[in-house]
């Protein structure tokens, strides 16, 4: 039965109520429009009209009521559901621009206040961290990014903060190691939401554009037998083993032979400076040439050496200058092994499930904070920072 006690919400002061569209625009089946604070569940459950049953109102959380919304004529056929006891209300809605618009207008002619976007996750959670994982979580681009946030978003943060803080007193090293895997964990944290950028680099003619169709199998680049093809950046969004990355195609680096390609290899020079990793590709089947050399001999975070054309005979022996991997883009061999060194190289050592993650440059900064003081023989300000949170 869906008889239940009043909602407490329904009681609240009507005019503060904030409703936002969840979905993204553009063309779907299905749009969520969110409504929430004081006096929410009144409004909508005038607005409702169930397709049978008791009214909103008197509904328990968590169970959907099919029926149409708008005060007057037919109005969208939606699907409303109470969330929690806070009167926090879904409304799911035809997908595209002009109904969720229609949903929106009759919640703001009854009397809601549309919401900023970023409000929105601060209706579910918990507390500030949890808050900011929700808030993170749209642009989180593959399983593997959106389920650490997900697990802040159920507290592993918070909990090992607790848990760190419990510690401050009575056992300083196992803090030390556990603020000091925080701040490791952080490497990937601090990328969840963005991603990581690799950068293709080499001579012209050693195989970085097929080497960049190969990988994301299209033909995004051009390919030409012709040295000094690329001229501008050309960027791919993919995933490898789970981890989203921009791959970042560009010119070949030689003595430019125009004012055009003198610009690509400018380019070029800033996307590999802006890069988390470095993908240098020589030529396995052409000799060495000093524009290799000039590559090989710059400093670099994070590279990874390739011998590409690896179906064709060697030129020169691979141990020579490093190369960590022979492949050919052309036939698709070794990129397996190169999508997996790629991730261990930006990736490193992934948190397990469940584990807590910072994710913010804020955190970070008041886990390093609190070490800090930790080590400084300050263990009651350490307390201190952690409380005051990031
Ligand atoms: N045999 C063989 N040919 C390849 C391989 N990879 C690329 N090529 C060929 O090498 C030539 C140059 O390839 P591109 O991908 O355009 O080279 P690039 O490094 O992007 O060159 P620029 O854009 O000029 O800097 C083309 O003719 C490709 O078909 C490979 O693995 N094996
Ligand atoms: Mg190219």
């Amino acid at each position: 039965m869906d008889t239940e006690k009043p909602h407490p919400a329904e009681s609240e002061i009507p005019g503060s109520t904030r409703a936002a569209v969840i979905t993204p625009p553009g063309a779907g089946a299905i749009a969520v429009v969110r409504v929430w604070g004081p006096g929410s569940l009144a409004m909508v459950d005038r607005l409702f009209r169930p397709a049978s049953g008791i009214g909103l109102a008197r509904m328990r959380p968590g169970r959907p009521r099919v029926g149409r919304l708008g005060a007057c004529g037919v109005g969208d056929q939606v699907v409303v559901e109470i969330l929690d006891d806070q009167g926090i209300l879904e409304i799911q809605c035809h997908g595209g621009r002009a109904a969720p618009l229609a949903v929106m207008h009759t919640l703001i002619q009854a009397g809601a206040a549309r919401a900023e976007p970023g409000l929105v996750a601060a209706t579910t959670a918990q507390s500030v961290i949890a808050t900011q994982a929700l808030e993170d979580l749209p642009l989180a681009a593959t399983l593997k990014t959106a389920a650490i946030l997900l697990d802040q978003a159920d507290g592993a943060l918070d909990r090992e903060i607790a848990a760190i803080a419990r510690l401050v007193v009575a056992d300083r090293e196992a803090l030390v190691g556990r603020l000091k895997t925080l701040i490791q964990r952080s490497g990937i944290g601090l990328r969840l939401a963005r991603g990581w950028t690799v950068a293709l680099a080499g001579r012209p003619n050693v195989g970085k554009s097929r080497l960049m169709n190969a990988i994301i199998g299209r033909e995004r680049a051009l390919v030409d037998h012709r040295p000094g093809t690329t001229r501008d950046v050309v960027t791919c969004e993919l995933a490898l083993e789970g981890w989203p990355i921009e791959l970042v195609d560009t010119a070949g680096e030689r003595e430019a032979i125009d004012s055009i390609e003198r610009q690509g290899i400018e380019r070029a020079r800033a996307a590999r400076a802006h890069a988390d990793l470095v993908l240098l590709v020589l030529d396995g089947s052409m000799p060495l040439e000093p524009s290799d050399f000039h590559l090989l001999s710059q400093p670099h975070q994070a590279r990874i050496v390739v011998a590409n054309k690896s179906d064709l005979p060697p030129a020169w022996s691979l141990d020579q200058v490093g190369v960590e991997l022979a492949i050919s883009a052309e036939r698709g061999q070794g990129l397996g092994e190169l999508a997996r060194l790629i991730a261990e190289r930006i990736v490193g050592d992934p948190p397990p499930a469940f584990a807590a993650v910072p994710f913010r440059g804020s955190h970070v900064q008041c886990i390093v904070d609190a070490l800090d003081r930790v080590e400084s023989g300050n263990p009651a300000e350490a307390l201190a920072r952690l409380a005051r949170g990031g």
